[in-house]
């Protein structure tokens, strides 16, 4: 028998039963009307959870239930209103699929279930076993993979306990490339919210970025504003996306391909002298070796492989250059595209360099954060190990720990990691190959914990499943982004946990206290810790309470005066256009252009994103939000559909060049996609039974994502070599 098999935990193990009528309850007239008459609204402040735009938001309950949630008037990331996502967070609380119980893996009769246990049972289970590993081994062979705002509480309880593999896919799966191209060129990554100032922008590139599916709030609102001041906008997409309809020059690049088309923007601007000069010669370092680099890449040659004709090329890079200094490079956000994705950042910042948008009025804003102290507590012991020592090895310039080589770290008996703690991850979804890995990391783990709200597929590999209480009924860490008016905000419960569930904070403090970690811990409720930190700026937990979110007055100006900028963290202390720390370490200190594999013959580039509907995997089992969408579609343009005789509205299953099959998915012929790739929207086609809505929904674009090219720079799993074909007889 395995050790542990993946249980795909039916619902009724996990929650239902308990489930009474405390719920939101819009679904018939008449308990609508009892639920507004009941009781007076009550207004609750919130930082919504769906998405990590982190909005700040107000809950509208009244008595036990809740009404709607509607966005903070006053907070500048919502802007008074929520997106279809955080408008459902309603339904996040009243999934009828919520974990609402601990459940411990047991063996019986040689199959094995997750049955529920109490927590006090489920928490010592935890603390035996951590302790073991502790002993036996060291605190640095235990990891935890974590996400959200919650992460901090286990961030903590991790490095309390002595260990630093405190990864989050927000780095390797998403953010990682992007602001490591950044920091090569400016010193520091970009910011979330990023600092593009779209609204005052004459001109805005977005490459891929898909912004208006890519529905972080208030972006689209700047985005918006920028078409509406008529700025030039360029969207370089295979894709027709919603953001390249409201382009002026859409550039249906061919996939791969952008480092040759920002090769010969950048030779087009050296070439044509579109530049300041005495800008670039105060403020940056390696002008000369660019343009030599540069000098062959002229638009004739990036046609051929890129699709983007030189008229085109010329074009856009000269309405970039006359906007400039207020031209936006959009640096993206999801950039685990390709493999070569820190030199596409690089590439970016490069360009952004050289139209010098650095502080820049209509290029980027200088963002600032709120001095927000942390509570009182002892240091944190030193590991042995850290992280760096097994990551630094494969990938030299990872500037966190990365997902994907905790995973691979944690296979096998002779494995550097004996036990996971995933938070708030659905890791087999959101790490390519992470189903795989994780299936024979289970075979050698002492301990796999996971800490959800839902049985996701993740919880089918734990052995301990702790249900968190929604974000709804939960005080959390205060936001405190970097950005242009820096502010707090605050997520306190507008309703009590459902069930057995429990805050994250609670739980964190709890699995410390059964390792002797109490003086970490030193509060009984996490609302004293906000309350001191609020203290600290000359505010209360109770002022909070009532606003939902407090600015503060900058220290510093959002802008540099104009054609100036601060000395930047690299090693020159200016923009490094050439990166003397990617050649010391081995790496093309400048962009190189690499063609990308094309698809074999029959097949097409798998392109996916997201849906305004639907969060990553998270949303799709929201009974709110899953009647909006309730599967994905595979679009295909309709000259491969007439090629293999597919209609519109059918069914197909996607076949990969590895031999994966996907589930059924239902087919929409448009000319919005280009003949060689097809495209789906992430998120879908879940395997987890407990999941009832979502359960066997739609296609699962990470279950075909088995060839991965891995960033070598820092290890983000590129998602985009996949090709797929179609299996029509599979779909019937
Ligand atoms: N509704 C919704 N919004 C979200 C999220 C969500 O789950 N749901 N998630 C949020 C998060 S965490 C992230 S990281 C962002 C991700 O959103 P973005 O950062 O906008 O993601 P991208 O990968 O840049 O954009 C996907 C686009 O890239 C295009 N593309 C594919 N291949 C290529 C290529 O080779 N070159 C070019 N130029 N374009 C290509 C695709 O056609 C698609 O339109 O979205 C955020 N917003
Ligand atoms: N194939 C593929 N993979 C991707 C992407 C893609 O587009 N395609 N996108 C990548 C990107 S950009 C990102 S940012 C990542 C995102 O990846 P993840 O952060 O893993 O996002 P989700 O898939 O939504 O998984 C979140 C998990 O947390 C649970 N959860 C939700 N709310 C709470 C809560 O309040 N508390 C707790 N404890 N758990 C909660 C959900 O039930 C779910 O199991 O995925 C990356 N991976
Ligand atoms: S953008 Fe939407 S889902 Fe994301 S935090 Fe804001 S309201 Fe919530
Ligand atoms: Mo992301």
């Amino acid at each position: 028998m395995q050790r542990r098999e993946f249980l795909k935990l039916s619902s009724a193990v996990a929650s239902t039963a308990l489930l009474g009528g405390g719920l939101t309850a819009c679904s018939e007239p008449a308990e609508w009307q009892k639920m507004m008459t009941e009781a007076p609204a009550k207004i609750t402040p919130t930082v919504c959870n769906i998405c990590f735009w982190s909005c700040a938001a107000q809950v509208h309950t009244r008595g036990s239930r809740l009404w709607k949630i509607t966005g903070n008037p006053t907070d500048s990331h919502s802007e008074g209103r929520l997106c279809t996502r955080g408008t459902g967070g309603v339904g996040a609380y009243a999934d009828p699929n919520r974990l609402l119980k601990p459940l411990l893996r047991v063996s019986k009769g040689g199959s094995q279930s997750l049955e529920p246990v109490s927590w006090d049972d489920a928490l010592d289970f935890i603390g035996q076993r951590m302790t073991k590993i502790a002993t036996e081994y060291g605190p640095e062979h235990f990891a935890a993979m974590v996400h959200g705002a919650g992460a901090q509480h286990f961030l903590h309880l991790a490095r309390a306990y002595g260990t630093d593999s405190v990864a989050e896919p927000a780095f390797a799966q998403c953010r990682g490339a992007r602001d490591t191209g950044y920091f090569l060129t400016f010193g520091q990554g970009l910011a979330s919210p990023e600092q593009t100032d779209m609204e005052n922008a004459r001109c805005v590139v977005l490459i891929g970025t898909h912004i208006g599916e890519n529905l972080h709030n208030s972006q689209v609102r700047t985005f918006t504003d920028a078409v509406r001041n008529d700025a030039h906008i360029i969207v370089v997409d295979p894709r027709f996306s919603v953001a390249a309809s409201k382009a002026h020059h859409w550039l249906p690049i061919r996939p791969g391909t952008d480092i040759a088309l920002m090769l010969a923007w950048m030779n087009v601007i050296l070439a044509e002298r579109r530049f300041d000069a005495a800008y670039i010669s105060t403020n940056t370092v390696g002008f000369d070796e660019l343009a030599a680099h540069v000098a062959p890449f002229t638009p004739e040659w990036a046609y051929g492989e890129t699709g983007i004709t030189p008229v085109q090329i010329r074009e856009t890079a000269r309405l970039m250059a006359m906007a400039a200094p207020a031209c936006v490079f959009h640096p993206g956000r999801h950039a685990a595209w390709w493999g070569d994705d820190t030199q596409r950042a690089r590439a970016m910042a490069i360009l952004s360099g050289l139209l010098g948008i650095w502080g820049q009025k209509g290029g980027y804003y200088l963002p600032e954060k709120v001095d927000v102290p942390s509570y009182p507590a002892p240091p944190y012991p030193t590991p042995r190990t850290s992280w760096r020592d097994l990551t630094l090895k494969q990938f030299p310039l990872a500037g966190a720990p990365v997902t994907n080589v905790v995973l691979e770290h944690s296979i096998g008996k002779d494995a550097f990691y004996k036990g996971l703690l995933v938070y708030e991850t659905n890791l087999p979804m959101t790490i390519p190959n992470g189903a795989q890995q994780l299936a024979q990391a289970a075979q050698a783990l002492d301990l796999i914990v996971a800490i959800d709200v839902q049985p996701s597929e993740i919880t089918g590999f734990a052995d301990v499943v702790l249900p968190e209480c929604s974000y709804l009924e939960r005080y959390d860490g205060l936001r405190n982004d970097a950005e242009r008016e820096p502010s707090v905000a605050v997520r306190t419960p507008a309703l009590r946990p459902l069930g057995d569930s429990k805050p994250g904070w609670w739980i964190a403090k709890q699995i410390g206290t059964r390792l002797n970690l109490d003086a970490f811990f030193p509060w009984n409720d996490y609302k004293e810790v906000i309350d001191w930190q609020l203290n600290q700026l000359g505010l209360s937990l109770l002022e909070l309470e009532k606003t939902g979110v407090h600015y503060f007055p900058r220290k510093t100006p959002v802008y540099c005066d104009p054609g100036t900028i601060p000395r930047l963290a690299t090693p020159s202390g200016k923009i490094e256009l050439f990166s003397a720390t990617l050649q010391e370490t081995g790496f093309d200190p400048l962009p190189r252009y690499t063609p990308p594999k094309t698809p074999p013959s029959g097949y097409y580039h798998l392109n996916y994103g997201r849906a305004p509907q639907h969060s990553f995997s998270r949303t799709q089992n929201n009974p709110v939000l899953y009647q909006l969408m309730p599967e994905n579609v595979v679009w295909i343009h309709p000259l491969v559909a007439a090629q293999f005789e597919i209609s519109n509205g059918s069914y197909v299953r996607l076949l990969n060049q590895d031999g994966i099959v996907s589930n059924k998915v239902r087919v929409r012929v448009t000319e919005r996609t280009r003949p060689d790739s097809v495209w789906l929207a992430h998120g879908f086609g879940h395997e987890a039974r407990g999941l009832v809505l979502a359960y066997g929904r739609g296609a699962n674009d990470a279950a075909l994502m088995t060839r991965i090219l891995y960033d070598p720079i820092m290890g983000s799993t590129g998602m985009r070599g996949n090709f797929v074909t179609f299996r029509k007889e599979l779909a019937v």
